[in-house]
């Protein structure tokens, strides 16, 4: 298949009148794409920031950055909500008749399933699986609203593997150092990692890796414990949004 992701980003900015940029609320800051950020305040156009996945954090959390962001909508696409207030701030910044609105993001932070929610169908194909969409879909959401669909992009800067990881943007399976991964993410956001699987808090992320294991049950041949695979899990119910930070 011939693309380049992010000339269809750009494209898709330039035809839109308003830009979502879809964010995920257990990691806002990581999931801002600056360098597309600049690229829509150069062309000078309006961006909603869409904290998705808000069913995953607390509320209390969300709170401090809506001071941070100039517009900014807090939505959850799994359980529809949020979803009228975004609409309505669509309507209040688009000016025109019929309101184009281009969706980017990092990779499965939920574009097609805001575009979803949105339109009130399954129209835009979803996967836990990141790369998911692979080409611009245009899909009418209201009479006035026009949702463009984009492949979730990630910047040429960004070859970090692990923070690729955290952000959702890697295949688990591709992951080269699951383990380091996971362990960050275990000291990250203190003991939610360690609430998920039932086990106590623990002041050493290793020590926690194994003790996850155990409780998983996960063996090499010989009895000893398969911490790679046990690291994997854990990043695939990350990236799935099983782990939520409810409990931080
Ligand atoms: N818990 C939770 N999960 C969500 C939410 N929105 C999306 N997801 C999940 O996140 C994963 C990615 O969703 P997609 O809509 O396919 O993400 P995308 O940004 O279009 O991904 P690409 O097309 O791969 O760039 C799926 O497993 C969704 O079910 C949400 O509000 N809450
Ligand atoms: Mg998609």
């Amino acid at each position: 298949m011939p693309v380049n992701y992010w000339e269809l980003v750009y494209e898709v900015i330039y035809k839109s009148d308003i830009i979502l940029e879809i964010l995920d609320a257990r990691i806002i800051d990581e999931t801002r794409n600056k360098t597309i950020e600049y690229k829509i305040q150069q062309l000078n156009k309006p961006i909603i920031y869409v904290i998705n996945k808000c069913d995953l954090v607390k509320k209390e959390l969300l709170d401090a950055k809506k001071k941070e962001l100039e517009h900014c909508v807090y939505v959850s696409s799994k359980e529809r909500d949020g979803t009228t207030m975004l609409k309505n701030k669509i309507l209040s910044l688009g000016k025109k008749d019929k309101i184009h609105v281009g969706v980017v993001g990092y990779p499965n932070t939920g574009k097609s399933s805001i575009i979803n929610a949105l339109a009130g169908a399954n129209k835009a194909s979803t996967s836990p699986q990141s790369g998911h969409t692979k080409g611009i879909q245009l899909v009418k959401a209201s009479n006035r609203i026009y949702l463009l669909d984009t492949p979730g992009v990630i910047p040429f800067s960004n070859t970090d593997s692990t923070q690729l990881a955290i952000i959702c943007s890697k295949n688990p399976q591709k992951v080269k150092d699951p383990d380091v991964v996971a362990m960050i993410l275990i000291e990250k956001f203190e003991g939610v990692v360690e609430h998920f699987y039932g086990i106590e808090k623990q002041k050493d992320s290793e020590k926690a890796l194994e003790l996850i294991a155990i409780k998983m049950n996960k063996k090499i041949k010989g009895g000893e414990l398969d911490v790679e695979a046990t690291a994997r899990q854990i990043l695939y119910d990350w990236q799935k949004g099983k782990i939520n930070l409810l409990s931080l």
